[in-house]
């Protein structure tokens, strides 16, 4: 490590760990984080006096629950639930809800963690929060899902509020889930009021919500090469994941005229190298947000597709690469085979999806690489509009909606290569994170020691 602050880090670094034991996700994420911070900190004083990247890490609280459902046999079951509430300090926090098996308090922390210095990248007024269970939605029916959200928020309603914490989805939470949790949320409180984003269209959601995560990626990495005089027209893309945001970045990537090659699921990848078309697009669509199927019935119905068990995309020969399913998707023998490949951007529609390693080989081989706080920004961003919505309880037209994500996705652009311009290179990590932290950090340091 060449860095300046090396000595600083590593103090910092041990005493976090020290602090936060068996966390490794949430270690990660702050390292990233404090690698590239340090130097800035160090150069601005009354940061460290007010000490806000010990303030910074550590959330303003965490609150666990007991979730007790019972499933269509009758049985009782018992879940484990948390919302953590990170950093409110520029806004009501803000942030997803994760139902998956591998749900811990480490990952949560990670995730709210971004959380914060993503939320203020998007120049809108928000803290930063995290939230979920180690729920697993697969293989449950509607009506179990139905009850296990129920029971969810009859707790979570006590921490949440549309001033105070506004959760949205993220994985294994979408729309049908949302609306079961609004449902609930409704029924006891006896109001109706924006206390979840990424709702359904007929009770307050957003135009361009559902889509917005995905084509804010396609956005951010269309910014980074026209940058450099270039663009996704004609480009070879490989996609990682088939949900949310997955789906609607490679709609995207298809009308800027790139050509996406892959898409995956937890059980294996799919290379289609005459690329996924509309018609395709359609019909994966259908196989995962209606059939909440596997992915290698694509290769059924597209015979010059093949299937690969248990492996990720990243082996294909590609210009761009977005991992777009879950954290830590590219070890650094993927980004190295990437490289080795000639990839000339990854762009992280995911949250944390690259080691360490890996992040610190595509900024040491200078290629276009958009780290996850900046590029995966407008999902938030397009929640913090539909709250704006909900507040003057008026629906904005489709047109308006996306207008301003791309006009967010410019300006998280913007402020990456104020901070991040490293002679005639861009290192974007470094942008977003001095970006996204001196907001945050100046409301901290302006309310004195709270
Ligand atoms: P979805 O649940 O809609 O889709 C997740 C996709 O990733 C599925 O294809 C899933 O496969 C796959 N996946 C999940 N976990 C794993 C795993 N451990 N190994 C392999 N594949 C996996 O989630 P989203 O699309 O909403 O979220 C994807 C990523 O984007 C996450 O990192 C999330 O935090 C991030 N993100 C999401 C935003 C949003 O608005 N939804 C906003 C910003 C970031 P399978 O179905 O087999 O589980
Ligand atoms: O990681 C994320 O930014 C999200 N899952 C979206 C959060 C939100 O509040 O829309």
């Amino acid at each position: 490590m060449s860095n300046p602050g090396h000595s600083e880090i590593k103090k910092f670094m041990n005493g976090l760990v020290k602090r936060n034991p068996h966390e490794p996700e949430f270690h990660q994420a702050v390292r990233e984080v404090v690698e590239s911070l340090m130097p800035f900190v160090m150069e601005h004083q009354h940061y460290r006096d007010a000490q806000v990247l010990e303030r910074m890490t550590e959330p303003d609280r965490i609150v666990s629950f007991r979730v007790t459902w019972e499933d269509d046999q009758g049985c009782i079951r018992v879940n484990r639930a948390y919302r953590v509430q990170f950093n409110n300090s520029i806004g009501p926090y803000k942030g997803g809800l994760r139902f998956h098996p591998t749900v811990t308090q480490s990952v949560l922390k990670f995730l709210g963690f971004e959380q914060v210095l993503k939320n203020s990248l998007t120049g809108l007024p928000m803290g930063g929060a995290k939230g979920g269970a180690n729920f697993n939605p697969k293989g449950k029916s509607d009506r179990e899902v139905m009850r296990f959200c129920q029971s969810l928020m009859t707790e979570l309603q006590r921490h949440i509020g549309e001033d105070t914490d506004v959760p949205a989805g993220d994985i294994g939470v979408g729309a049908r889930e949302i609306s079961y949790l609004f449902g609930q949320y409704k029924r006891l409180e006896n109001r109706f009021t924006g206390i979840l984003t990424g709702k359904g269209l007929a009770f307050g959601g957003s135009l361009v919500r559902k889509e917005a995560t995905g084509y804010g990626c396609i956005y951010f990495c269309e910014n980074m090469l026209n940058q450099c005089g270039d663009s996704l027209q004609g480009k070879t893309v490989a996609v990682s994941g088939s949900g949310n945001v997955a789906l609607y970045a490679i709609e995207k990537a298809q009308d800027l005229g790139a050509k996406v090659v892959s898409a995956s699921d937890s059980s294996g990848s799919i290379h289609d190298p005459d690329g996924i078309d509309p018609e395709k697009l359609d019909f994966l669509k259908e196989l995962k947000e209606v059939h909440r199927a596997r992915i290698h019935e694509y290769t059924e119905r597209y015979p010059g597709a093949s299937f690969h068990a248990g492996e990720r995309p990243w082996g294909i020969p590609v210009d761009v690469a977005l991992p777009c399913a879950t954290q830590n998707e590219i070890s650094e023998e993927d980004a190295k085979r990437l490289l080795d490949n000639g990839v000339q951007s990854v762009c992280e529609g995911a949250n944390m999806p690259t080691v360490l390693a890996g992040a610190k080989r595509f900024v040491d081989a200078k290629i276009l690489y958009g780290p996850a706080k900046a590029v995966n920004a407008g999902g938030v961003a397009v929640s913090g509009l539909e709250q704006s919505q909900n507040a003057l309880r008026l629906l904005w037209s489709r047109n308006e909606v996306d207008t301003k994500l791309q006009t967010i996705m410019q300006d998280i652009h913007k402020k990456c290569l104020e901070y991040g311009r490293n002679g005639d290179s861009v290192n974007y990590v470094t942008g977003a994170n001095i970006a996204g932290f001196i907001k945050v950090a100046d409301a901290m340091v302006a309310y004195g020691a709270v």
